[in-house]
């Protein structure tokens, strides 16, 4: 059986572009993953998500473990199955989803009880329960059960979030035990204080996992802010190890962490700008419910290959953006993910070749273009 692994092919400056090797598929890095929160990457068939160049998609084990609930889906022949996605499954572990959207939530050593958003039943997480609920997912890549560091917060009150969520991780690895083919990766967190990164990312050595997460970012700092923190936090973990920054981010975001040395990413801005008529393009966004598109009959963008502006004029999609059909969902959803996966082979060829700080100069440029 094929273990899980990871090799770098190829580096430029501190940029990295390889392959992480699991039994349901390789996933070549950088690698951007859809977010798939309730078992579907909204407005997408799972074969069209795949055709945008995806290799990875993200689910949630609070969304799932709410509805329709771990022990059905695991009953109904697991996530993959469930949803008719057979590549590799990242779940995030729950924490920071309870933090964002559930009600009333009390967080101790233990972990965290909530009131579902859904229903407002009452729940309880906790490291052990994390890893049993994307046991029965069949998550192939599993994430510890963490706390997301709110943002600005005081050094110390940053050290004794960062160190609960490392006796977290501890008690993760425990409970995830030994699971050939399935990775678990720990989450460095620590806000943005160095010497809190730094004792985080020992910890999480000390106990060891296949791969680390860069978390507590990308939660109001900015992007000065968190580039700063990715100056140095990458170079704190494994070299030999996928680095995963996570809810990032807009595209030049991503740009300038593969730049820093992060292997993975996700987030919710292109399928969530393409319902709300927000296209993300090679130079720049371009909101479609802008009245200037009515008349318009030129693609979104005439250099994209995506189904999206191959077959349809702006005016079109301002259109069915105003009418609220579910067709604009579809075309902006595809057309972004298609940006989004364009940009990380862009990336990788890039660093595969030792032009990296070309192909960044001539992204900032065309975006600096605006649009057409
Ligand atoms: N921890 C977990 N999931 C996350 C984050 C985190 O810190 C973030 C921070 N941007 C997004 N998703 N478990
Ligand atoms: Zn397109």
């Amino acid at each position: 059986m094929t273990r899980f692994s990871f090799t770098v092919h190829a580096t430029d400056g501190a940029a990295r572009t390889g392959v992480v090797s699991t039994p349901r598929g390789q996933i070549r890095t950088p690698a951007f993953m859809p977010v798939g929160t309730a078992a579907t990457v909204k407005a997408m068939l799972p074969e069209n998500v795949r055709a945008t160049g995806a290799d990875i998609i993200l689910g949630n084990t609070y969304h799932l473990m709410l509805r329709p609930g771990a022990e059905r889906i695991a009953r109904l022949g697991g996530l993959h199955r469930f949803m008719n996605w057979e590549r590799p499954i990242l779940t995030d572990s729950g924490g920071f989803q309870v933090m964002s959207l559930a009600g009333l939530r009390k967080l101790d050593e233990r972990g965290v009880t909530f009131k579902s958003h859904v229903d407002g039943s009452r729940h309880e997480l906790t490291p052990e329960r994390s890893m049993e609920i994307q046991r029965l997912l069949g998550s192939d890549i599993v994430m510890c059960f963490d706390e997301c560091t709110p943002f600005p917060a005081d050094e110390a009150t940053a050290a004794e979030s960062m160190r609960l969520s490392m006796r977290w991780a501890a008690r993760s690895r425990e409970a995830f035990g030994d699971r050939p083919g399935h990775a678990l990766f720990g989450i460095q967190q620590g806000s943005v204080f160095r010497e809190l990164r730094e004792e985080s990312s020992q910890a999480l050595r000390a106990i060891g996992f296949d791969g680390y997460a860069i978390g507590g970012l990308a939660v109001g700092e900015g992007q000065e802010a968190m580039f700063a923190v990715l100056d140095y936090a990458p170079g704190l973990l494994p070299e030999d190890k996928p680095r995963y920054l996570m809810g990032v981010g807009k595209p030049d975001d991503i740009v300038g962490a593969v730049q820093r040395g992060v292997d993975m990413f996700d987030c919710v801005l292109p399928t969530r700008s393409g319902r709300t008529g927000q296209a993300l393009t090679r130079r720049g966004a371009v909101n479609l419910r802008n009245a200037r598109h009515q008349d318009d009959p030129r693609p979104l963008d005439p250099d994209c290959a995506c189904p999206c502006c191959r077959n349809y004029s702006r005016a079109y999609l301002h259109h069915v953006h105003k009418a609220q059909e579910i067709i604009a969902a579809m075309l902006l959803t595809w057309h972004n993910l298609h940006y989004y996966q364009e940009l990380m082979q862009g990336l990788r060829d890039a660093i595969a070749a030792g032009r990296l700080d070309a192909f960044v100069a001539d992204f900032h440029a065309r975006r600096a273009e605006g649009d057409l």
